[in-house]
């Protein structure tokens, strides 16, 4: 038995070695490119503004990256979930917290899923919101001004994947644990498995000026729960969730989570959640979670310990979680722009399952049940089945909407998007990808309405493609013209990290609301000092607060003396400046953190602690004028027993 099973492995690792390497001979120049059109369409000239942004997660990079559409070009790398020493992220004093958790300073997340804000089901610019998938934790960008402004860790949960996705109105996002794990986490057998590990799924109630809370958690059997997607139109209320390992298997998943011919979608509906929370049918949980958060106005991020979360145990709560058959471990669970059709991708098919939300309905209402786990409602199969797509491609991994009642789907093992209808299920094209596509993204295409002009493959593997940069090849994304009939690639280009999900919006829907500059008069930092005249050191037992400020092209003060090995210095940095575009870093050498990149009108510190006597340098890091290379300074450092007087200067006083 076990030999079989481990030949069967053999043969599909065989398989995808095959489908992974073939079309080494499929050239951008002499394949299916049609030439010169295809630039035409990509070709945003100089000067001129691409048509949408995009942002594509880092994955295991933990950021984000935003690309103009069509150009493909890269604009900004936001960091989210990893440190970055170009942004001082995780760096300076002001974000530090944002890396904060219950175990720790963390400095390292895998983030998979981008998702916009909606208003009406329709994406509308105010927020991205983001997985960290390793250690479970939802961050929210603030679109504005690019940044990471608020983490907020999920208890109770172990792999943060099916995450985090928005209702329709940004009432939540969601997010569902992919790991089983023990809840509360205790010492316990792993064999314990089956019966007794838990997955959580999170209800994150985003309120009106984007702030995050864990509003509740559904207690839900643990099975992995893969990917998740809010109903929309006439299935608001609702989210599915796709699951695999539904064996409840510990060991060997590959083998032991495909023997069920069907998994499950769990379709959540939230309004009766919200409703036994309103009457108090809870249990309050003793579980322990951060909450970050970036305030603009003192631009420091802080840390707040939460300390319980309401939990919902579905076999208490009638009427909260039906499941859904679905053959075939699915992996993305995709709702279509009216909000009736719930795909299901079966990663191990050939096909897609369509449900019906209307007919989901009617068989609850018929309780037309075929089994029950764990307390929850298995509705009978080909009660809810809308339809089958017989695509032809294997390994379904994902589907995106366009506005013209269309579907694409990607498939990882025949390495090849599929375009079908929706409500026929007939296959209309299909196109290969440079190759083992993992999601695609539509702009707006997981909402209610898709601006169907683009569609982007995120591809995992690109070897040939580029040229070699050593046994690391980046990943890729390729741009599809799907205005017409047939789907058309017309642009290949690599991407920051791995790229899972990805999201698109209109540009004018953010550009115009884009922050320049903070206004000085607006920054209520602490340490913030607003003019050259209040420039001051200070000691406080060894620790030395500097007040500095930068304009071009000099720090005041650039001379400072009675310093003390064994000090712990803050180099608090005000840019005076206001205008748009004129940032300047501070560097100091031996620094054991990074630079500073300090927007104009922000304040920003640097931690440094001096090693030993002498007369150590620091510059502007940022080329910001004619006149950048002079922007420097020097700190005097003394023996730790001697006392030397505390001084600062800017210029002679002559
Ligand atoms: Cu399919 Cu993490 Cu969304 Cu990658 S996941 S592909
Ligand atoms: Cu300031 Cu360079």
């Amino acid at each position: 038995m076990k030999v079989k099973m481990l030949q069967n492995i053999a043969g599909f690792a065989l398989m995808l070695a095959l489908m992974t390497s073939c079309g080494g001979d499929q050239n951008g120049s002499s394949g299916p490119l049609g030439g010169g059109s295809a630039a035409q369409k990509t070709y945003v000239a100089p000067g001129e503004l691409d048509e949408f942004y995009a942002f594509l997660s880092g994955g295991f990079s933990g950021q984000v990256s935003v690309y103009g559409l069509p150009s493909g070009r890269l604009f900004k790398v936001i960091p989210v979930f990893s440190v970055d020493a170009e942004k001082a992220y995780g760096f300076n004093e002001e974000t530090k917290p944002m890396l904060e958790t219950s175990h720790g300073f963390l400095p390292w997340d895998d983030s998979h899923h981008p998702e916009l804000s909606q208003t009406d089901g329709v994406p509308d610019g105010r927020w991205l919101f983001i997985n960290g998938n390793n250690t479970p934790r939802i961050a929210r960008i603030d679109l504005t001004t690019f940044e990471t402004v608020e983490i907020i860790e999920l208890p109770n949960s172990g792999g943060n994947h099916s995450s985090p996705f928005t209702t329709e109105n940004t009432e939540y996002v969601v997010a569902g644990t992919r790991f089983g794990v023990p809840v509360p986490q205790q010492d316990m057998g792993i064999d314990e498995y089956a019966g007794k590990f838990k997955g959580a799924l999170s209800y994150v109630k985003v309120a009106d000026d984007g702030r995050m809370d864990i509003a509740f958690q559904i207690l839900m059997p643990g099975f992995n729960y893969d990917l998740a997607h809010s109903g929309k139109g006439l299935s608001h209320g609702w989210t599915f969730f796709s699951s695999y390992n539904t064996e409840e298997s510990n060991t060997l998943l590959e083998v032991e989570a495909s023997k069920n011919d069907k998994d499950f979608i769990a379709a959540i509906n939230w309004k009766v959640a919200e409703q036994y929370i309103a009457d108090g049918n809870y249990e309050e949980m003793n579980s322990s979670y951060l909450r970050n958060f970036y305030d603009e106005e003192t631009q420091m991020a802080t840390s707040e310990k939460m300390e319980k979360v309401k939990v919902l145990k579905p076999e208490d709560c009638p009427g909260l979680v039906y499941f859904l058959p679905c053959p075939k471990s699915p992996h993305g669970v995709d709702v279509d722009p009216t909000g009736e059709y719930i795909v299901g991708n079966g990663k191990l098919s050939a096909d897609l399952t369509v449900h019906s939300f209307t007919k989901m309905l009617a068989a609850i209402e018929q309780e037309d049940f075929v089994d029950e786990k764990y307390g929850i409602p298995v509705l009978n199969f080909d009660a809810t089945l809308a339809g089958i797509v017989k695509s032809t491609g294997l390994g379904p991994l994902h589907t995106e909407f366009d506005d013209k009642g269309n579907a694409y789907t990607t498939f990882f093992i025949t390495s090849e998007v599929i375009k079908w209808k929706v409500g026929t299920w007939e296959v209309l094209d299909r196109a290969p990808c440079y190759y083992s596509v993992g999601h695609l993204m539509v702009p707006g295409g997981d909402s209610r309405k898709p601006w169907g002009k683009y569609m982007l493959a995120l591809n995992k593997i690109t070897k040939d493609r580029y040229l070699p940069t050593g046994p690391e090849v980046n990943q890729s994304a390729q741009l599809f013209d799907i205005s017409g009939d047939k789907m058309e690639l017309i642009l290949d280009f690599p991407t920051v990290g791995e790229p899972h999900y990805a999201q698109a919006i209109p540009a004018e829907l953010i550009m115009e609301n884009s922050k320049q500059f903070y206004k000085l008069e607006e920054n209520h930092h602490p340490h913030a000092i607003k003019s050259e005249e209040d420039i001051k050191v200070v000691r406080e037992g060894n620790v030395v607060r500097i007040y500095m400020t930068s304009i071009r092209s000099h720090f005041a003060p650039d001379n400072i003396e009675g310093i003390k090995v064994g000090d712990e210095v803050y180099f608090h940095v005000t840019n005076l400046e206001q205008d748009y575009d004129v940032p300047h870093g501070f560097a100091v050498m031996g620094a054991r953190n990074s630079e500073l990149l300090i927007m104009p009108g922000q304040t920003e510190t640097l931690l440094w602690r001096p090693q030993y006597p002498g007369v150590i340098p620091f510059y502007c890091s940022d080329f910001c004028s004619a006149l950048h290379q002079e922007m420097q300074g020097y700190i005097r450092v003394s023996a730790q027993n001697s006392n030397p007087e505390l001084k600062w200067s800017v210029g002679t006083d002559e």
